[in-house]
């Protein structure tokens, strides 16, 4: 059922081995969600099991005293927890390794903000608690805990701190706003250092990946009348780069320095063949809508979706949407 911050204790109170996800290709608000969350079930008593179905990307390794579990070992033993979290999103296409365990899954428990969703979490027994108006995960998370009176730990704090942080892009996205900063507020106040976590998280690059940064930008190409940023990374540019694909987190937004853009496109080309496709708008251009259409998913200024053939043919035909909405729709600003 769908349901409020205050059914989610109770629903927990009953539960001891919940297995906590969250979506593919885990982002900061991903993992500070499940780090956070999995500090709070421990101070509960519980045994949480955080699995990931990637691996953790380096620069959040800083999310310190949290377990991660990969997911191959897990799902060989996914009849051994009584209860399922799902943090972060509420897609299918997010969640692929997990699809087909999902029906059959323990009782499940869904904490996003996202305004794309699937049917999951609407069993009877599960709870589903979604909030679009959150500027993170992590957000409603942190709020859940005040509200519940749980304690913070530093570590606690710093990991929903992380998620939250990173989702406003450092409190400079539209999604930054008051609710946001009356939590980080709490979180600093229990200990969280935002110079140190800033260094952490944004100031430690490895030297691959501004070399990819660097190729990035020098192929950059204006759409649109300048409205649109076009990015490509082929799996060429990674290995010129020395660069893996955990090294893209961000990249994205690179092309928000540039003025008059009002929408970019990363199109990251993975080893399999398969085309990632990044969107950003800065003020009106939905790009939701745009991800929607792909079969992806998102918020209407930070969306995304997957693709398969011809690389360039994907970028055209999506290019040519993307020009084709710009072109037409109203300037609302
Ligand atoms: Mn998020």
């Amino acid at each position: 059922m769908t349901t409020g911050p205050t059914d989610i204790l109770p629903w927990l109170r009953k539960r001891r081995a919940p297995l906590l996800v969250s979506h593919q290709r885990p982002d900061g608000d991903a993992l500070g969600s499940l780090a956070g969350m999995g500090g709070l079930l421990r101070a509960l008593g519980m045994s949480p099991t955080i699995a990931l179905f990637d691996a953790l990307p380096p620069r959040y390794r800083l999310l310190a005293g949290t377990e991660w579990s990969s997911w191959e070992p897990v799902s060989a033993r996914f009849d051994a927890f009584d209860a399922l979290l799902i943090l972060d999103t509420c897609s299918a296409s997010q969640l692929e390794p997990l699809v087909t365990r999902l029906a059959a899954a323990p009782p499940t428990l869904v904490i996003d903000h996202h305004a794309t969703r699937d049917e999951i979490g609407t069993r009877a027994g599960d709870l589903r608690f979604i909030d679009v108006s959150a500027s993170a995960c992590a957000l409603l998370v942190a709020e859940w805990a005040d509200g519940a009176a749980l304690p913070l730990t530093p570590a606690i704090a710093a990991a929903l701190f992380v998620g939250i942080a990173t989702d406003c892009g450092w409190f400079r996205f539209s999604n930054t706003d008051a609710r946001t900063f009356q939590a980080v507020s709490r979180l600093v106040s229990a200990g969280v250092r935002p110079d140190a976590l800033y260094q952490q998280l944004y100031q430690c690059d490895p030297l691959p990946r501004a070399r990819l940064a660097g190729r990035l930008l020098t192929a950059l190409d204006l759409r649109a009348s300048g409205l649109l940023a076009v990015m490509k990374l082929r799996q060429s540019d990674f290995a010129a780069a020395g660069a893996d694909r955990t090294m893209t987190e961000d990249l994205v937004n690179e092309a928000a320095r540039l003025g008059g853009v009002e929408a970019t496109a990363l199109f990251s080309e993975d080893p399999d063949g398969r085309i990632r496709i990044n969107l950003r708008s800065r003020n009106w251009l939905d790009v939701a809508a745009v991800a929607a259409e792909l079969g992806g998913g998102g918020h209407a200024r930070a969306a995304g979706a997957r693709a398969t053939g011809d690389f360039e043919t994907v970028v055209a035909q999506v290019v040519a949407r993307l020009e084709q909405l710009l072109r037409a729709a109203p300037r609302s600003t």
